[in-house]
């Protein structure tokens, strides 16, 4: 019935019968578009388009829309796969949005070329039929009063969601720091605070190496370091992560018996806390998940022992790739769980280097996992290299629509291209205008202080 009408209304409009034929609430029925030029720049400019399935549900769609003006081409796009051929751009959703129930939106979005005035597109249709429709717009979120931490309180796990205290899902939004051996310095209270309320940060991760002059090398100066760092995030109504930063060896096995010290000690110091987040293995690698397994069913009972409410991360096989990288899949950790409660499963990923096959097993996954992507970058693995921006929307995209909270790496001033602050930046007390930010930086500050819509009841 559907093509039926989709054949109609393409014959009437062939026919300049449109008005006639189609009646204009069934016109209505198919779609609503939202349009939405987010910044532009000398011939260049970057929309975000929101397509609301207004019809029957649809397994897959195309957008198709036509730009009235011959100078405007789309450059790259994200979130589908795009085309353009002479003023028409079609749109074919992604394996992980290309679902629409009636009502459900997908938000997909390019950066384009133009030389005249760049007009908005006209002619949207979604699998043919034309975007006519209209809803009700929904208010915007109101942002409660008072800070992440004030808002959320302790959080807890329900069903595959991170969830505050009235038990409703939330996403919490954030920054890692660089490793602490190396950058402590730019962890103070001018940066602090500008995390805070100029970035808008519901999280600060502390990424605490074992290794690499880290941990290892003087115990109880990093536990002390890692607490102090706790509480100044406390401070400011943010979350802390506290990520034990195994990266080399890959086996948290080998560092176990370390794990079990550090981990008993900030738990018991911080266990009257409601903004603690365990993270008891950044990226095992090079070792199966059932050793990785092995070693969170030791190490999570010694933090329960000391803090019993908090929630711990759990870290996967292949950098915390939930396997994907060594070229297995998530199934192994849905099917061989950590036997504990509260815990969640690290998922990590640079945007330049982990693209469609990681996002199709992210977004498997979610219905079946806790995830928490406790690091990511918008460059290569090796932290530097062009930032792709194109994937890191994809990727945050689909973490704002997942509900997976995150945190990037990194808030540093690290001479590399996933670093937020531009060298130096340490020096003054100015951590968030744009001339200390990076490009990383502005893109990630640009996402992380959106207004947060936190449940209330
Ligand atoms: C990288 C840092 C780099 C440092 C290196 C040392 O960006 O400055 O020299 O570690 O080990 C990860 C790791 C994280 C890496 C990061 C980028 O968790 O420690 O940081 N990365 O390579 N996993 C994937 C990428």
């Amino acid at each position: 019935m559907k093509r039926l009408c989709a054949l109609l209304a393409t014959l009437a409009t062939v026919l300049g019968l449109t008005a006639a034929l189609s009646p204009p609430a069934a016109a209505a029925a198919g779609c609503k578009v939202d349009y939405t030029v987010t910044s532009q720049w000398t011939g260049g400019f970057q929309a975000g388009v929101k397509i609301t399935n207004l019809g029957a549900p649809v397994t897959g769609w195309t957008l198709g829309f036509t730009m009235p003006d011959a100078g405007q081409r789309v450059a790259q796009g994200w979130n589908a796969t795009w085309s353009q051929s002479g003023s028409a751009v079609t749109v074919a959703g992604a394996d992980w949005n290309r679902t629409l129930a009636t009502g459900a939106a997908a938000d997909v979005g390019f950066t384009g070329t133009f030389t005249g005035s760049n007009p908005k597109p006209t002619a949207f249709t979604l699998n043919g039929v034309a975007c006519t429709g209209s809803l009700e717009e929904e208010p915007p979120p109101v942002p409660a009063d008072g800070t992440p931490v004030d808002v959320n309180g302790q959080l807890h796990v329900c069903g595959v969601n991170l969830c505050n205290q009235y038990d409703r899902p939330v996403q919490l939004r954030g920054m890692s720091t660089h490793g602490i051996q190396w950058f402590d310095r730019c962890y103070n209270a001018a940066s602090l605070d500008a995390l805070a309320n100029d970035w808008k940060s519901d999280l600060f991760r502390i990424a605490m190496y074992v290794q690499e002059d880290g941990y290892e090398t003087d115990p109880a100066g990093f536990t002390s370091r890692v607490n102090s760092l706790v509480d100044m995030a406390e401070d400011r109504g943010m979350y802390a992560v506290i990520d034990f930063h195994t990266l080399t060896p890959g086996d948290p096995n080998y560092n176990l018996e370390r794990a079990k010290t550090f981990f008993a000690s900030v738990a018991a110091r911080n266990a009257g806390k409601k903004n603690v987040i365990y993270e008891i293995a950044n990226e095992p690698n090079g070792v199966s998940w059932s050793a990785i397994k092995n070693y969170a069913e030791q190490v999570i009972p010694v933090i329960r022992a000391a803090d019993p409410d908090a929630v711990v991360i759990v870290g996967t096989r292949g950098w915390s790739s939930l396997g994907v990288s060594d070229g297995s899949s998530e199934s192994e950790v849905v099917n061989n769980p950590v036997n504990a409660s509260n815990i969640m499963y690290a998922f990590h990923f640079y945007a330049a280097s982990h693209k469609d096959n990681y996002r199709s097993a992210v977004s498997r996954a979610a219905s079946r996992l806790p995830l928490f992507v406790s690091e990511f970058g918008t460059v290569t693995a090796t932290g530097g290299g062009t930032m792709d921006r194109a994937s890191t929307t994809s990727w945050l995209d689909l973490l704002d629509q997942l509900k997976i909270s995150y945190a990037n790496w990194t808030y540093s001033e690290a001479p590399e291209s996933s670093a937020a602050f531009r060298p130096g930046t340490c020096d003054g007390g100015d951590y968030s205008s744009s001339g200390v930010l990076t490009e990383s930086g502005a893109l990630l500050k640009s996402r992380i202080s959106t207004p947060d819509s936190f449940p209330t009841s």
